[in-house]
């Protein structure tokens, strides 16, 4: 049986070995991946691929969640400049260890739970640098699945596309919540505590910790308070990831209060946290996961696991990115320049969510647009359907993910009555 599948196998590979490949010598072996499809295109970095084919000079690409200063163009905050300056030709270049740099892990957890959190100065927080917030949520959901092999994870509807893949390919059992109500363009509050008490005791729960992704509507804080107290009775595990502290009100104290509420209630939470968007350091991939456990000893046991995980995935860490993130962080006046930094961009964002609404009245839209600025984040999620959306990028060359999320890190002084006009013709 076995032999008659190799040979099968191997009769597949010579009939196709003489089809495509002509440079392929003759009787080398070929057709391993005859079987491979086309993988689907991704939702949100497959329309930043489908904006670059595009040579329309109007096009607008509203897409990926990527900061753009009013003209349109990726910004490098001064503040990583000035690091830059002063990292440049200092630094050798040898591995991180597997855990990724200290120092900067130290930093990057005092920005997430406080510079005197009482978790910190007890050490009961295991930290390792990942790549940016993706790698933070894979490399939890891996640890979970070694850990906790029979938890189940509860993912918001929606959310940013990817969790699902991450905690997919993890191999953990995925279950979703309740979040969003289209009637009210609001939290669907009541929703989200009737799912999230049904969830078994011992289940992972997947919150953004500010500036949800895509619908920019978070909880409030007396909202998070009572989630707290439901994750406590029902022994629910609270992982928080946090790709936007900054982002949503320009203050990153205030964009960490749900992590801090929960803290303060004594939960054994998680964060992941991202440098990619608040510090704009996007292609250097930097970024960091935390657990908060019972004790220092245990701390140190889950940190060496993560680190192990890490091992034979990619060894360890990058180390531009982080040495950025620490000279920055590290320097009081640098850090200064990198806050009021954060506020500069939160605010050019708010003042487009207000052009851009203002513009659709100006036009006549019946319509109701007052989400736009009620939302927070880098997102609009503005109900367009699907079908509106195909038509802005067909008639317009406006490109954004299907779902109708408009990033609004895109929309500039230049383009937002373009895009306006374009949102008003596919709604009337
Ligand atoms: N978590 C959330 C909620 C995110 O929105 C993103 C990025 C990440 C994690 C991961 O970011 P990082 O790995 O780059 O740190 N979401 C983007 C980009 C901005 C993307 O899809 O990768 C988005 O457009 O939704």
């Amino acid at each position: 049986m076995a032999s008659g599948l190799v040979r099968n196998g191997a009769k597949r590979f010579m009939s196709t070995a003489a089809a495509p490949a002509s440079s392929v010598p003759a009787g080398a072996r070929s057709g391993w991946w005859e079987a491979v499809q086309p993988a689907a295109r991704d939702p949100i970095l497959g329309v930043t691929e489908a904006f670059l084919a595009d040579s329309d000079p109007k096009k607008v690409n509203v897409g990926v969640g990527a900061y753009r200063n009013d003209e349109g163009k990726p910004v490098v905050l001064e503040c990583v400049r000035k690091a830059e300056q002063i990292i440049a030709g200092k630094q050798n270049m040898e591995y991180l260890p597997m855990g990724g740099l200290v120092k900067f892990n130290d930093l990057s957890v005092k920005l997430a739970y406080g510079d005197t959190a009482p978790v910190l100065e007890e050490k009961r927080v295991a930290a390792v640098q990942t790549l940016s917030g993706t790698g933070a949520c894979r490399l939890f959901a891996d640890f979970q699945k070694r850990f906790k092999p029979d938890s189940r994870i509860y993912i918001p509807v929606p959310t940013w596309a990817n969790h699902h893949n991450i905690w997919r390919d993890a191999r953990v059992e995925a279950h979703t919540f309740r979040y969003y109500k289209p009637s009210t363009r609001g939290l669907d509050f009541e929703g989200l505590m009737e799912d999230l008490k049904k969830a078994p005791e011992g289940s992972f729960v997947l919150l953004h910790a500010c500036a949800h992704n895509p619908t920019g509507v978070d909880p409030t804080a007396d909202q998070w308070k009572e989630m707290s107290q439901l994750f406590k009775s029902n022994g629910l595990f609270p992982f928080f990831d946090m790709a936007y502290q900054g982002f949503a009100s320009g203050d990153t104290v205030r964009d960490a209060q749900a992590i801090r509420i929960f803290m303060e209630d004594g939960h054994q939470l998680a964060c992941a946290q991202s440098f990619a968007k608040n510090m704009g350091l996007y292609g250097q991939r930097v970024g960091c996961l935390s657990v908060v456990c019972d004790n220092s000893q245990q701390a140190v046991n889950v940190k060496s696991q993560l680190q192990q995980i890490a091992r034979p995935m990619y060894s360890n860490p990058p180390l531009h990115g982080a040495q950025i993130v620490t000279t920055v962080l590290s320097d009081p006046e640098l850090k200064e320049q990198w806050y009021k930094e954060v506020k500069v961009m939160a605010d050019r964002i708010i003042g487009m969510r207000e052009a851009l609404k203002s513009n659709l009245e100006k036009l006549g839209s019946s319509l109701p647009w007052k989400h736009i600025t009620e939302q927070i984040g880098m997102f609009c999620y503005s109900g367009l359907t699907e079908d509106q959306v195909d038509r802005l990028t067909k008639e317009f060359h406006i490109y954004m993910t299907r779902n109708g999320r408009i990033s609004m890190a895109g929309v500039t002084t230049g383009n937002v009555e373009y895009l306006a006009n374009a949102i008003h013709e596919v709604t009337k």
